[in-house]
């Protein structure tokens, strides 16, 4: 079982059940970090901002979504 953390001041910490596959996939490209690493996914699908790399930056647009559960 996962939960969030990454340092963040005002998330809400809860267990993330398995098979979060939305999870899954931002924690692994998280930890490569480098979008143009060899093992990162074709696209980097995680680099929310843009910027080429998977970092902070990303996890703080991923949480209020992963939060809302629904796509709009
Ligand atoms: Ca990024």
């Amino acid at each position: 079982m996962f939960f969030i953390a990454f340092g963040a001041t005002n998330l809400t910490f809860r267990p993330v059940p398995r098979g979060d596959a939305d999870f899954v996939i931002f924690v692994a490209a998280y930890n490569i970090l480098d979008c143009s690493g060899p093992s990162m996914p074709p696209g980097c699908p995680a680099d929310l901002n843009g910027d080429g790399v998977v970092d902070d930056g990303d996890f703080i647009v991923f949480v209020p979504a992963y939060n809302e559960l629904v796509c709009p």
